[in-house]
């Protein structure tokens, strides 16, 4: 990368209060240092224990959604607002884990956008393709148009506040990586996307992580590449030595 980079580990639903206070622990001295961000995105009830154990280091710690509204009747959902209240600095949204079971569209996922950086989060927004429409060859059309609609009404300061995931559906949870080269023809059409929005500073300037399967062994490849700022991980972050290896290879 030619920007200092970001690694967010993604726990998704994973690790109750004390096995997330064990991993904090482990992982502190092994991240402690770090030349890139460091963000570790926990289930809401691992909040509060990820804030007390990351106290005074250099990990922030991350939601994993919030909802649109500052609060009303939405049974089940945590608003923007509850996550700063608690110190949260960071929140992932539209995550394909959300928009495929959970009917996340790129509509909500703007509210959700907006919310978020209403209340002063740093959002991390995901877009992605699938595999049926790699195949067909619009990967390019499908990502920069999640992009453009969860961008509508951000403003260019506030977009200092956003880092972009891209994250292939087909290598989410499968195992199966984008090749380095493939990962950076993404992020940086995502960039000139967000260059034509924006302007060349604010696309140069924007952190665009990779995420699926980014693991020990392949994040050096992958964060060697221009456009490849950091990285979105998900099961490599809950193991501590994994983890802290794709943070030195960021770093
Ligand atoms: C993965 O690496 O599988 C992810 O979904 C990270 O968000």
């Amino acid at each position: 990368t030619l920007r200092k980079a970001v690694i967010a580990g993604n726990w998704k639903m994973n690790k109750n209060r004390k096995e997330a206070k064990a991993l904090i622990e482990e992982m502190k001295p092994l991240v402690a240092g770090a030349d890139c961000g460091v963000v570790i995105c926990v289930p809401y009830t691992n909040l509060e224990t990820a804030l007390q154990a990351t106290e005074g280091t250099n990990i922030k710690v991350g939601a994993e959604n919030c909802h649109w509204a500052k609060s009303g009747a939405f049974t089940g959902e945590i608003s923007a607002d509850m996550l700063t209240e608690m110190g949260v600095e960071y929140v992932v949204i539209g995550h394909s884990e959300r928009r495929q079971y959970f009917g996340e569209t790129d509509a909500t996922v703007n509210q959700r956008v907006r919310a978020a950086l209403d209340a002063g989060l740093n959002v991390i927004l995901c877009v992605g393709e699938l595999l049926e429409q790699r195949e067909q060859g619009i990967t390019e059309e499908v990502c920069g148009m999640q992009t453009k609609v969860a961008l509508g009404g951000v403003s260019k300061e506030e977009l200092k506040k956003i880092i972009i995931a891209y994250e292939p559906v087909w290598a989410i949870g499968t195992g199966k990586t984008a090749t380095a080269q493939q990962a950076n023809e993404v992020n940086h059409y995502i960039r000139t996307v967000v260059g034509g929005l924006y302007g060349q500073d604010a696309a140069d300037a924007m952190t665009i992580q990779y995420g699926g399967s980014m693991n020990a062994g392949n994040a050096e490849e992958l964060l060697a590449q221009p456009d490849v700022d950091g990285g979105l991980i998900g099961g490599a972050s809950l193991k501590a030595a994994d983890f802290s290896v794709i943070v030195k290879a960021a770093s």
